[in-house]
């Protein structure tokens, strides 16, 4: 009974949203005052058992095969890998533990008198499975503004960084550098038991989403403004409103789309560039930061994260050459130009989805909503009409439809972040949330190393090629 009151003073907040997790409390496991770790202690050896159990019974069976375009094809369609936190159906899109975009919008917390899901609560629901309580989400945010702060070499860092290197790799450089506060990193060289990994990964994790966007807003201030710093951080503020007032934007709205934006970008299953390349770093157990920093780097490029600033530049020209009076005829026109100099029309194409993106849906929702007469968002909205019959035309793309980046420039023009650049550091912000909650449950199930097998040319034909 004294344990358990020394628990509940020490973590009062545990105890008000989540009572049955002072139990795990009581067992020495957690340091965090939002009750996260200690639910995630009791079921992680639920699903290890599971796992256990499973691959006991059927770990020989078949999954698919692989044929040669696959393996010239950068891999599409193998199945190799496991991915607990998100799965993307072709047609349907990206459901987040089972849960759509629409569901996620209206079943996950929302902020007092707001409309689209809290990250927080899409966090919980990553890490967990379960929908949080409003309570659980606000814990989470305090818990989040309590772990903000930089260390100072990482903010001279900052500070220093050449206004003209790309916001992609300053944010990138400050995450590698955040190394130095990694306590995985600390406890693997005490030489901590692997069973117990996935909780130093789990702190290294939440420090991390806590500090990104104070590295991401410092990123914008230094290059974009005054970099006068990004002031302090408000405990009693969610994570998106945080971030929003640090890059210096306090419109409502705006922070609405914020809390969408950082939702609805979070995750994309395993395969994706971010996702697989954090995935795979992290399998040889290099800490959360340098794995995320690795994840950024691949979703800086422009087939992948960076195509939300392509699509920006690329709509800019396209203004400047058909005006706002465009027609289809100048539309199409200037698609054909795009694509017979040998460019993508950026924001178009997907290598798993076969539709419509579900993220670029809603997007186009919000903007119909809040800003259904801004030119930009008319370009978009007609530009849809007319880039998927000329993709399918074009006869060799496969998904001719919108994905997400296509339509999230258009509405951060819209309340005045218009500095396009940057736009990939917000997707950045946003994927830490999806790859983390994956990474703490691989190093929950004790995935190993990441190896798969290559072969060369000759060797493919020798054995193949009869
Ligand atoms: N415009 C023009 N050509 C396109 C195209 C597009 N939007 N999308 C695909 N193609 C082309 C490919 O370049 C490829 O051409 P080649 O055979 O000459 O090399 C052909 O169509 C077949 O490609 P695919 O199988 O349909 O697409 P992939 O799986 O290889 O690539 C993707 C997927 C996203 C890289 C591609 O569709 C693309 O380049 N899109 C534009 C860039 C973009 O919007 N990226 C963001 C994706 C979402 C994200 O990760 O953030």
């Amino acid at each position: 009974m004294a344990l358990f009151r020394y628990t509940s003073a020490k973590f009062p907040e545990v105890q008000k949203v989540c009572p049955a997790a002072v139990s795990v409390l009581l067992r020495g496991y957690s340091t965090d005052q939002c009750g996260l770790k200690a639910i995630l202690a009791e079921k992680i050896p639920k699903q290890q058992n599971q796992i256990k159990e499973f691959r006991k019974k059927y770990g020989n069976t078949k999954v698919g095969d692989v044929t040669i375009d696959m393996m010239y094809g950068g891999m599409r369609g193998i199945k190799g890998l496991v991915w607990e936190v998100s799965l993307l159906d072709p047609d349907e899109g990206i459901r987040f533990r089972g849960l759509s975009i629409p569901e996620c919008q209206k079943k996950l917390p929302h902020a007092p008198g707001g409309t689209e899901p809290l990250p927080e609560g899409l966090f919980w629901l990553l890490l967990t499975g379960d929908i949080p309580t409003d309570a659980q989400v606000k814990a989470l945010s305090k818990e989040w503004a309590r772990r903000a702060e930089l260390p100072s070499h990482v903010v001279t860092m900052l500070n220093n960084m050449p206004s003209k290197l790309h916001p992609m790799a300053q944010l990138s450089a400050a995450l590698t550098a955040l190394n130095s506060e990694s306590v995985f990193a600390k406890a693997y060289s005490d030489g901590v038991p692997k069973s117990k990994y996935w909780e130093y990964t789990y702190e290294d994790s939440m420090n991390l989403i806590a500090k990104l966007p104070v590295i991401a807003a410092t990123v914008f201030r230094n290059t974009y403004r005054d970099g006068k710093g990004v002031g302090a951080i408000d405990e009693n503020k969610d994570i998106s409103a945080n971030y929003c007032s640090m890059l210096g934007f306090d419109n409502p709205e705006f922070v609405e789309l914020m809390r969408l934006y950082l939702t609805i970008h979070s995750d994309h299953e395993g395969g994706n560039v971010s996702a697989h390349t954090t995935h795979l770093v992290g399998s040889a157990l290099s800490d959360p930061y340098l794995s995320f920093a690795a994840g950024l780097n691949g979703l800086a490029g422009p087939l992948h994260g960076l195509a939300n600033q392509e699509v920006l530049i690329w709509l800019e020209k396209l203004r400047k050459q058909v005006g706002d009076d465009f027609t289809e005829e100048s539309l199409k026109d200037f698609i054909w130009k795009t694509l017979k100099s040998g460019q993508v029309v950026p924001g178009y194409g997907h290598a798993v989805l076969r539709k419509t993106d579900p993220r670029y849906t809603c997007q186009r929702e919000f903007a119909l909503k809040h800003l259904p007469n801004d030119p930009l968002f008319k370009l978009v909205a007609a530009v849809y009409k007319v880039v998927p019959p000329i993709l399918t035309e074009l006869g060799k793309v496969k998904n001719p439809w919108p994905n997400v980046d296509s339509h999230s420039g258009v509405l951060l023009q819209y309340y005045g972040l218009k500095e396009m650049n940057y736009y990939t550091v917000m997707f950045g912000v946003s994927r830490a949330l999806g790859v983390l909650a994956q990474l703490i449950w691989s190093r929950a199930l004790g995935l190993p190393i990441e190896r798969p097998k290559s072969m060369t040319t000759e060797m493919l034909m020798k054995q193949y090629g009869k």
